[in-house]
Parts: structure tokens; C-alpha cells; sequence
């Protein structure tokens, strides 16, 4: 039987392209996509994508014979899902392995941020040790955390900061029952409640801007943003002004809202952590996701039931 065409968006740890190859025919956009189109549409059954690169609309319009999109990726917002639906499309994603990664990187950017690490090592590398010592950071036990999406990451980072003796609350569309962490109804209040604020939630047209220049605002200098989850989920012009004008006290940032590209001013900035999209970036959880992604991929073409299906 002739392989399987599956076009792959994103870019793959060696290991997901090596298992890959071997029980698919792995194809990859050529500078010229038209043609590439032309030439290879026809055999494309499957599209792998991530959190940065998915299946668009356009795309799919492109792939006559695409029957699954196979996300490396919890977080489905780069993908078409209304088009995947009206077209009988199956889509997959790769929850759960990367929840402890992500929420660990969440806690390694409070601590990186508050506690001026990046910065303290550029000080003894520069030499400027020899002069004097570094300048005072913020303390993270006992601070209290406000984070925006209960979800699993977002649980898994409540639990890791009530190890530090951090008050948790946190916002989410409805009050969660099960935990003793406060709910706000909405984001303004929450922020007003604490002094890090925590991007955790999924990236939809209600929390597009969830962090806007009234939140930024009211966390004011002596609070910080942490943003896991996507660019878009904060007004980054209103951010990157907070930042420069001291009127917010500092940021850890993973994600941006046009990735790889960054805003030019963030980095001749002190108070602000950057980080390029690694929350999931780790040998143990990359490996687990690509075989979440092919598992998916085999299940649909044997015609078995998919392992971690979004529709
Ligand atoms: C990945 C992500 O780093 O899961 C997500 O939604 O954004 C990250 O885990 C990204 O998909 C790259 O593969």
C-alpha cells in the first residue's frame, strides 16, 4: 500500500521525525507553496501543526483529501475547527503531557523575574561583581498569585505556588467547585488581589486582550505578569509601555503575539524575563507528545478510536 501523505507545518525534534518517516510519507511546504500544492495536494491525508503554526482555513481548503489535523499541541487556537467540522475533518491535540513542563516554566519565570536572575547573571559575567553588590529583588514565598484559567495547567500552577505559601485566586468563565483557591468573576478584580498575575488560560475571542492597559494598570509597579499560555492574550504595545515607563514592575514572558518576532524594546529591558516558547520544550515531554501525535495518526488510518480526539 502506497504510505500515507502527512504534511508537517511545525518544526520536529529528531526523535518525532525519525518515528515519523517510518510509518508515514513526511512532507514539508517547499519554498514554493503553490506548487508544492499542486504537485502533492491530492496525496496530503493529514496535517500536523503546534501552537504557533496550524491547520487555517485556506490551508485546508487546499487539501481535498486532508481527513485529520494532528496538533502538537494542548492549545487549538491556530487551527480552523469550525472549517474541520463542516468538512468532516478529525482533530487531535496532546493534552496533559506537558502540564507539568509548562507549570514548572510558569514558577521558573516568577522566580527568574522576581528575583533578577537573568540579570544578576549578566552582572557577574560582565565583571561588575568587582564594583559592588547587585541590587535588591522582590520576594516570592508568601506573594500572592492570581491566575487567569483554572484549567490543568493552571491548576498545576496553583499547586506549585501553595508550595511557596502563596494566597492563590483566580478567574475562570465559572467558579470551580473543589477548591479553597478565591474566585473572581472577573480579571480587574483579581488583578486589584494580587501581585503576579498568571496568563493560563486557552486563547479564544473572550480572552483575546484579557490583559488589557486597566489590568496592567492595577497591578501597577510593585506587581508582575507571567504569560504561559499565548501573545495575544495580553495588549503587548500596552505591556511593552507599562514595562519601559516603570508603571508595571516586571514581566516573564514565553509567549508573544508574533513569534518568533518580539518587540524591539523588551530587549534593552531589565524588569522583563523572555523566554522563546519552551514551555513544553523538554527531551521526556516532546517525546511523549510526538507519540501522542502518531498515535493519533495510526489510530484514525486503522480506523480505531483516537486517543485524545477534539472532534
Ligand atoms: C508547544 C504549545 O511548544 O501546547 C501548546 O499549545 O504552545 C506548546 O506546547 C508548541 O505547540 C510547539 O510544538
Amino acid at each position: 500500500m502506497e504510505p500515507i501523505g502527512v504534511l508537517v507545518l511545525c518544526g520536529m525534534c529528531d526523535y518525532f521525525e525519525e518515528e515519523l518517516k517510518k510509518k508515514f510519507k513526511v512532507l514539508k511546504f517547499s519554498e514554493n507553496k503553490e506548487g508544492f500544492l499542486k504537485e502533492n495536494g491530492n496525496s496530503i491525508r493529514g496535517v500536523i501543526g503546534n501552537g504557533v503554526i496550524g491547520a487555517s482555513s485556506e490551508l485546508i481548503d487546499s487539501l481535498p483529501k486532508l481527513e485529520i489535523v494532528a496538533s502538537h499541541s494542548v492549545g487549538l487556537d491556530k487551527i480552523d475547527l469550525k472549517k474541520c467540522k463542516e468538512r468532516g475533518i478529525r482533530v487531535t491535540y496532546t493534552p496533559d503531557v506537558l502540564t507539568d513542563d509548562v507549570a514548572d516554566l510558569a514558577i521558573a519565570l516568577i522566580l527568574t523575574t522576581l528575583r533578577k536572575i537573568c540579570e544578576s547573571d549578566r552582572y557577574v559575567r560582565s565583571g561588575l561583581w568587582k564594583k559592588g553588590d547587585f541590587k535588591l529583588s522582590t520576594k516570592f514565598t508568601g506573594k500572592s498569585v492570581g491566575i487567569i484559567g483554572l484549567g490543568k495547567i493552571g491548576t498545576a500552577i496553583a499547586k506549585r505556588a501553595e508550595a511557596f505559601n502563596c494566597p492563590i485566586s483566580y478567574f475562570s468563565r465559572s467558579e470551580k467547585p473543589n477548591t479553597n483557591y478565591k474566585y473572581f468573576s472577573n480579571v480587574l478584580d483579581l488583578a486589584a488581589n494580587c501581585q503576579i498575575l498568571v496568563v493560563a488560560c486557552s486563547l479564544n475571542e473572550g480572552t483575546r486582550h484579557i490583559v488589557n492597559r486597566e489590568v496592567i494598570d492595577i497591578l501597577g509597579p510593585q506587581g508582575f505578569i507571567i504569560n504561559i499560555a499565548r501573545g495575544l492574550h495580553i495588549d503587548e504595545p500596552e505591556l511593552v509601555s507599562a514595562l519601559v515607563e516603570g508603571r508595571l514592575g516586571g514581566a516573564g514572558l514565553d509567549v508573544y503575539v508574533n513569534e518568533p518576532g518580539i518587540p524591539e524594546q523588551l530587549l534593552g529591558l531589565d524588569n522583563v524575563v523572555l523566554v522563546p516558547h519552551i514551555g513544553s520544550n523538554t527531551l521526556e515531554t516532546r517525546k511523549a507528545m510526538a507519540d501522542l501525535v502518531i498515535g493519533n495518526l495510526e489510530a484514525h488510518f486503522l480506523n480505531k478510536p483516537l486517543l485524545t480526539p477534539v472532534i
